[in-house]
């Protein structure tokens, strides 16, 4: 196992619930560090990019209305495995098939306010972490 970074983003629908707080105590719980974060509001252009994988899909229009809607923290995670620990802790992107204790079964409505979201492979969480974060801004 190599000691891996992973992109995090507590969506709009947890932090207007404020529980960024209870979230990162699932994160730190689940042997992850936080090494940066910030409360940023995304522009309607940096959703699209950001999700741009899923620009064909029927739901895009509304995931980017849904990310734009709010406050979001972006967080860099590292450790042990991080990408994939940090998928088992979020839990599916449908609460109602989450397992129980993750972040998703715990604090999700749906499967859009579906609270975070998490880098999918190591290519992709340095494309996510380099969207949002300099060098100078991350403390490994
Ligand atoms: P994420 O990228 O946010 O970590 O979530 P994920 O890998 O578990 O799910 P993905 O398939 O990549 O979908 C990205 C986000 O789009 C919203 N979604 N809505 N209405 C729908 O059927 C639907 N399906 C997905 C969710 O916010 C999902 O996390
Ligand atoms: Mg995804």
């Amino acid at each position: 196992m190599a000691v891996e970074r992973t992109l995090s983003i507590i969506k709009p629908d947890a932090t207007e619930r404020n529980l960024t707080g209870k979230i990162n105590s699932y994160i730190e719980a689940a042997g992850l560090r936080i090494i940066a974060q910030k409360r940023i509001r995304l522009t309607r252009d940096q959703a699209e990019a950001f999700y741009g994988v899923h620009k064909e899909r029927s739901f895009f229009g509304e995931l980017v209305d849904f990310m734009v809607s709010g406050p979001v923290v972006v967080q860099l995670l590292e450790g042990e495995n991080g990408i994939a620990a940090y998928r088992e802790v979020m839990g599916a992107t449908n609460p109602a098939n989450a397992d129980a204790g993750t972040i998703r079964k715990d604090f999700a409505i749906d499967v859009q306010n579906n609270s975070v979201h998490g880098s999918d492979a190591p290519e992709t969480a340095a494309v996510e972490a380099s969207f949002f974060f300099s060098e100078i801004e991350i403390v490994g």
